[in-house]
Parts: C-alpha cells; sequence; structure tokens
C-alpha cells in the first residue's frame, strides 16, 4: 500500500519532468497558403491582385520559439510562387528559405510545396513574403515568434500587441510596372500610395478611411513593425506619443526612447506604445526617407491612434513629418540601436575573422540595342551583376551539378576607386553566377561599401540564413586602419537587414554556421532585380548536425 502511494506521488513528477520536456520542444504548427487571386479596392480603384488566402497583407504565422512550423503552399495563380521566412535562421533546412533559383525552382500554377523549419534561437517578430519578381509587394505578411513557454519578455509585459505591416501599393499591375522598366532600361514607376495593415488611408482625390488602433487609456501595446514595401525605407511616427524600441529582426535591443522609427524594407521594429496621453485621436504616419535625386513614392500613409470613449468629431493630433531627406533622423535612430547583451540573450560577436570582405555596392550602365538610350541601369555588387541561374543553386551545390554558377566571387573590389568620390567614366559591369565559399563555421567580416555611381544611395542589404552583428558605419571611404578601432564589438545591434547609408559604408560580422546557399542581396526589389545581389555557399562541417539535411520529396522542379 504504501509503495503504492509513493508511485502515485511520483508518477506525475516523472511525466512532467519526462513527457513534457519532449512535448514543448517539438510543437508542430500547420499552416495552409493558398495563393489565390483578389480583387481589392485601394485609391478608389478596383484591382485584381496574388494574395495569401485572399488577405492583404497575408495571414500571421504565430509560432513559440523551438516550434517546428510546417506551411503548406499551394499555387492556384497564374504566376510562378515561392515563399520566404524572412529571417528565419532555416539551420540546414535552407530547402525551406524560398528564394527562386536560390534554394529552390519556383512553385509553379497548380503546384504546392511543403515549407519545413524549426524556429531555434530567435524570438519577436519577422515577415514572410514571396520572393519571385515582384510578387511580393502584395504577398507578405507577419511572423510572430513568442517566447518559450515561462520565459518573460526582458522588459515590461505589454498589455497587447498590434501588428503593423507597412506597404507600397501600385495602381498598375506591379509585374506589367518591372517588365516595363526592365524593357526601357529606365527605374520603374514610384507607388502610388504607401499602405499601412492595407490601408493607404486618405490620398488625392480618394477620401479612403485609414487604418485605426484603437487604445485604452494607461495600457501599453507592443507594436510589431514591419516593413514589406518593395522599393523604400520609411520613417513612421504617431502624434504626441514616443515609442520605446525592444527589438529589432527578432533579436532583443537595449530599449530606448524615440518619437519615430526609421525602417528599411524587410526589417522589423517592436516598440512598446504606452496610451498615457489626453484621450483623443491621434495621427500615425509613415513617410518615405531618400537623401538623394532618386525618386520615390512622396504620399505619407496615415492612420489614427484613437483611445476609447473619444467622440467621432473631436480633432486629431498631427504630427510633423520628418523630412524625405531627413538623414540627421535615421543616423540618430541607427546609432541608438545597441542588442541586449545581457547574461540570457548574449552577443556573440566573432573577434578573430578568418575572411575580411569589402564588397562594393551599387549601380552601373550596360549597353542594351533595345533599351531607350541604348543603354540599361544595372546594379551590382564588386562590379559582378548577377545573372539567375536557371537551376536552383542549392540544388547544384548538392548533387554536385557543374555549370551553373562558379566559385570565385570576388572578395574585394577588382578595380578600387574613389568608391564615393567622382565615379570611373566606364560604367560597365560584368555578368555571373558567382558564389562566395565559406568553411563551416569559419567567420566573416564584411564591409559593403555604397558608390557614387549615378547617385549614391542607402541600401537596406539582407543576408539569408544568419543573423549578423552591425559593428560599423560610416559615411565616405571605409578606412581598413582607421575605421576598424572604432568598432563596436561589445553589444552592437544583431539583424539580417542592415541599412548601408548613402556615400558610405556598413561593417557586418558573422559565423559561417549554417551550411548551404544563401542568397545577399539589397532589400529594395529594383535593385535586387537589377542584379544587386550574391550567394554565400557554406560547405558541411564534419560533426553529425553539421551539414544540409536531405531534400524534401515534393521539392519543386525547374
Ligand atoms: C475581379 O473584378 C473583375 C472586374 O470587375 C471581375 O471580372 C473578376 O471576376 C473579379 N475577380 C475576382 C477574383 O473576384
Ligand atoms: C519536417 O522535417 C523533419 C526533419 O527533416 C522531418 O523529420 C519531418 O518529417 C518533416 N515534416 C513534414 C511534415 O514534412
Ligand atoms: C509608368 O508611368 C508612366 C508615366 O506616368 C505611364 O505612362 C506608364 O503607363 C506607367 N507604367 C505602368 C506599367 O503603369
Ligand atoms: C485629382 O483630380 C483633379 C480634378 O479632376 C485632377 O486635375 C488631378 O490631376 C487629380 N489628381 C490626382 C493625383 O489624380
Ligand atoms: C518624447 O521624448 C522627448 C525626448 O526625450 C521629450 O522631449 C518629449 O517630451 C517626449 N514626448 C512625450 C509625448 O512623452
Ligand atoms: C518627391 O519629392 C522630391 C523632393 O521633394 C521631388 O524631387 C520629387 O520629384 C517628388 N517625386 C514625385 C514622384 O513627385
Ligand atoms: C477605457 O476602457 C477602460 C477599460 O475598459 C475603462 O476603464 C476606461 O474608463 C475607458 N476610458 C474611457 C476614456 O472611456
Ligand atoms: C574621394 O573623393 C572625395 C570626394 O570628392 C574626396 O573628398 C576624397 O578626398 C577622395 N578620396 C581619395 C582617397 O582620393
Ligand atoms: C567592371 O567590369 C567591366 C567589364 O569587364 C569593366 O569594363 C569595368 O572597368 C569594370 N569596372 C570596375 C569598377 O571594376
Ligand atoms: C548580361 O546578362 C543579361 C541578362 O541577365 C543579358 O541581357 C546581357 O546581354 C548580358 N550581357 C553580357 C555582356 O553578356
Ligand atoms: C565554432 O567555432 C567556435 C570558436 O572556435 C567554437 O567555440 C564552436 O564550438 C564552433 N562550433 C561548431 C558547431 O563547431
Ligand atoms: C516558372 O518557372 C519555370 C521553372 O523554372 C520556368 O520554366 C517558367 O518559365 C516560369 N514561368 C514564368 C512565367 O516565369
Ligand atoms: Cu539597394
Amino acid at each position: 500500500m504504501q509503495k503504492m502511494a509513493f508511485w502515485f506521488r511520483i508518477l506525475p513528477l516523472l511525466a512532467v519532468s519526462l513527457v513534457l520536456p519532449l512535448s514543448v520542444q517539438s510543437i508542430q504548427r500547420h499552416y495552409k497558403f493558398n495563393v489565390v487571386m483578389r480583387n481589392k479596392t485601394r485609391l478608389c480603384a478596383t484591382k485584381s491582385i496574388v494574395t495569401v488566402n485572399g488577405k492583404f497583407p497575408g495571414p500571421t504565422l504565430y509560432a513559440r520559439e523551438d516550434d517546428n512550423v510546417i506551411v503548406k503552399v499551394v499555387n492556384h495563380v497564374q504566376q510562378n510562387v515561392t515563399i520566404h521566412w524572412h529571417g528565419v535562421r532555416q539551420f540546414r533546412t535552407g530547402w525551406s528559405d524560398g528564394p527562386a533559383y536560390i534554394t529552390q525552382c519556383p512553385i509553379q500554377p497548380g503546384q504546392s510545396y511543403i515549407y519545413n523549419f524549426t524556429l531555434m534561437g530567435q524570438r519577436g517578430t519577422l515577415l514572410w513574403h514571396a520572393h519571385v519578381n515582384w510578387l511580393r509587394a502584395t504577398v507578405h505578411g507577419a511572423i510572430v515568434i513568442l517566447p518559450k513557454p515561462g520565459v518573460p519578455y526582458p522588459f515590461p509585459k505589454p498589455d497587447n500587441e498590434e501588428i503593423i505591416v507597412l506597404g507600397e501599393w501600385w495602381k498598375s499591375d506591379v509585374e506589367a510596372v518591372i517588365n516595363q522598366a526592365m524593357q526601357l532600361g529606365m527605374p520603374p514607376n514610384v507607388s502610388d500610395a504607401h499602405s499601412i495593415n492595407g490601408h493607404t488611408g486618405p490620398a488625392p482625390n480618394c477620401s479612403a478611411k485609414g487604418y485605426t488602433l484603437h487604445v485604452e487609456t494607461g495600457k501599453t501595446y507592443l507594436l510589431r513593425i514591419i516593413n514589406a514595401a518593395l522599393n523604400e525605407e520609411l520613417f513612421f511616427k504617431i502624434a504626441g506619443h514616443n515609442l520605446t524600441v525592444v527589438e529589432v529582426d527578432a533579436t532583443y535591443t537595449k530599449p530606448f526612447k524615440t518619437d519615430t522609427i526609421f525602417i528599411g524594407p524587410g526589417q522589423t521594429t517592436n516598440a512598446l506604445l504606452t496610451a498615457d496621453q489626453n484621450p483623443g485621436k491621434y495621427i500615425i504616419a509613415a513617410s518615405p526617407f531618400m537623401d538623394t535625386i532618386v525618386a520615390t513614392d512622396n504620399q505619407t500613409t496615415t492612420g489614427t491612434v484613437r483611445y476609447n470613449g473619444t467622440a467621432a468629431f473631436s480633432p486629431t493630433a498631427l504630427t510633423s513629418i520628418p523630412p524625405r531627406n531627413a538623414t540627421p533622423v535615421t543616423t540618430s535612430f541607427l546609432d541608438s540601436l545597441r542588442s541586449l547583451n545581457s547574461k540570457a540573450y548574449p552577443a556573440n560577436v566573432p573577434l578573430t575573422i578568418d575572411h575580411s570582405l569589402l564588397f562594393s555596392i551599387g549601380v552601373g550602365v550596360n549597353p542594351c540595342s533595345t533599351c531607350l538610350n541604348g543603354s540599361r541601369v544595372v546594379a551590382d555588387i564588386n562590379n559582378v551583376t548577377f545573372v539567375m541561374p536557371t537551376t536552383a543553386l542549392l540544388q547544384a551545390h548538392y548533387y554536385g551539378i557543374s555549370g551553373v554558377y562558379s566559385e570565385d566571387f570576388p572578395g574585394n573590389p577588382p578595380m578600387p576607386f574613389n568608391y564615393t568620390g567622382t565615379p570611373p567614366t566606364n560604367l560597365q559591369t560584368t555578368n555571373g553566377t558567382k558564389v562566395y565559399k565559406l568553411g563551416f563555421n569559419s567567420t566573416v567580416q564584411l564591409v559593403f561599401q555604397g558608390t557614387n555611381i549615378i547617385a549614391p544611395e542607402s541600401h537596406p542589404t539582407h543576408l539569408h540564413g544568419f543573423n549578423f552583428f552591425v559593428v560599423g558605419k560610416g559615411v565616405g571611404n571605409f578606412d581598413p586602419i582607421n575605421d576598424p578601432r572604432k568598432f563596436n564589438l561589445v553589444d552592437p545591434v544583431e539583424r539580417n537587414t542592415v541599412s548601408v547609408p548613402t556615400g558610405g559604408w556598413t561593417a557586418i560580422r558573422f559565423r559561417a554556421d549554417n551550411p548551404g546557399v544563401w542568397f545577399m542581396h539589397c532589400h529594395l526589389e529594383v535593385h535586387t532585380t537589377w542584379g544587386l545581389k550574391m550567394a554565400f555557399l557554406v560547405e558541411n562541417g564534419k560533426g553529425p548536425n553539421e551539414s544540409i539535411l536531405p531534400p524534401p520529396s515534393d521539392l519543386p522542379k525547374c
């Protein structure tokens, strides 16, 4: 009897310690993404767009850190489709990363593909988006990664949270916009409006209702802000309120207060908003940043924060919009970003470097007999304009198919010049499908150097498969002797997409501990189309968990 009582008491404990941790580690989240056409009315006109499940923005993918996520994507439209889980590390699961012709062939009309990945060592907000042509203009949505069960946020628990997806809207079909630009060899038409959660708000000749965030006095909201625009870095503000930034790109930051968020395409920012002002209505504004001669969509999109109990007729508090060329606002925001670097969330910055790379990034001009001026604008990294292969690079690497890419991507500009001074007279680039090879677990320091060719421009540059630390940045040319002395190797911000300042440079560091083929490109879609892209090939390691997993059986074929 006594023995049995003992076992009755201990069994639940055993059940807890043996069964619970296992089940907690292996929660599966299943999603189905039906890619379908839908008519949407924006700017007082109706247009048919590609969507996921009919939604714009698309559905939010919720999961916890350590969860296994299974998304079945079924293509019901006439375009090729792929989905990229922007910022998800995809440790050994490059097959689920998504960029067309880099890690997979597109999901063709009528076909489907199951993305299967585990969220490891990340928590916060990311985004998913189509990664073929310009489809991501309408095919995008939020990824919310909650902390593991029982693990609190490292900041006061908000009363509620809200996803804020910023986007761009064209009255025309977006594929027609880029196809026309490519035919002419000219920059594409800018968008007709920005949007907040799919709402453009009031625009010229169209009194559309904007997005509204309802708040209760005294409560704090975690805003999960995502820039899903194609070609524009944006400012985000709320009248009369400061925001406290606590996380970017699914890594925690040291909290800091700001009245303006600066956010590039592909980036995410979590910020706390406290409804501590007089009850009323306050404008939310998203507007473009551009500090050089390049054209932008100048429409500021607006929404409203509305305190509960506010009368419909009460006036709305406006906010001052940063000027389009407000470089100091961007600098002060970027300089405030620091990784949390706590005991629980350390910043493991590589301190010794195996590969020290300098990548010049910008545009060029190549001959084109059929184009408007007999030339076309292209873009390049180290003078290589990347040409998309017709076989995905990851398959070519995994199966040893030769002739798809070469491994001679230059680690330095082949012909150094004064990148931020007078450009060379010959603006031509070379074509190539080249990768840069990295040994497993090697360390990389990569300096992005913007060029002045045609015009200097800020490039929000994105690396797939890794987070990196932003150890330094500056204006002018990178100085390899003096600038590294000023690097922050203690608490640099950790992210997956970084803005390289106009006419300047940014230095990042990362450890190549994820085997596979990883795309790196400017997240201004126009620059990606023009060729500002390349890939790193990270070799397998020797250990049991250091190789690419075998490809899934439903991997699309080209
Ligand atoms: C969209 O609208 C057009 C024209 O109004 C109509 O012909 C078409 O069937 C609609 N498509 C969908 C998917 O609703
Ligand atoms: C997902 O991938 C894991 C690891 O490769 C595999 O064991 C599992 O069967 C896959 N699940 C699905 C639904 O494909
Ligand atoms: C781009 O803009 C030009 C000038 O406004 C216009 O004529 C053209 O139709 C636009 N292209 C597309 C695809 O909308
Ligand atoms: C708004 O409408 C007016 C009058 O019809 C027209 O002149 C103007 O060009 C329109 N503006 C835009 C941005 O469409
Ligand atoms: C926002 O922060 C600034 C600088 O700290 C301060 O001057 C301002 O009063 C704050 N505004 C609000 C609404 O808290
Ligand atoms: C946007 O504003 C800039 C600076 O004010 C201006 O040079 C540019 O022509 C505007 N672009 C459009 C499309 O109106
Ligand atoms: C807002 O809602 C809260 C809780 O529902 C309530 O306590 C408060 O009085 C409301 N405030 C106003 C201004 O209606
Ligand atoms: C590069 O050009 C800039 C702008 O003209 C000039 O200030 C700088 O001195 C030049 N640097 C070198 C190394 O020549
Ligand atoms: C880029 O490559 C082209 C073609 O080989 C060459 O003419 C040009 O001088 C190179 N430019 C630079 C900056 O390396
Ligand atoms: C470079 O590649 C593009 C296609 O991506 C092609 O149109 C162009 O002719 C190529 N240029 C050269 C010099 O091979
Ligand atoms: C990678 O290298 C670091 C530093 O040498 C080492 O601490 C770590 O264990 C290595 N990781 C793997 C997976 O080999
Ligand atoms: C879709 O992808 C397939 C496979 O790569 C390709 O052959 C086809 O041309 C693509 N279709 C379009 C419309 O781009
Ligand atoms: Cu760019």
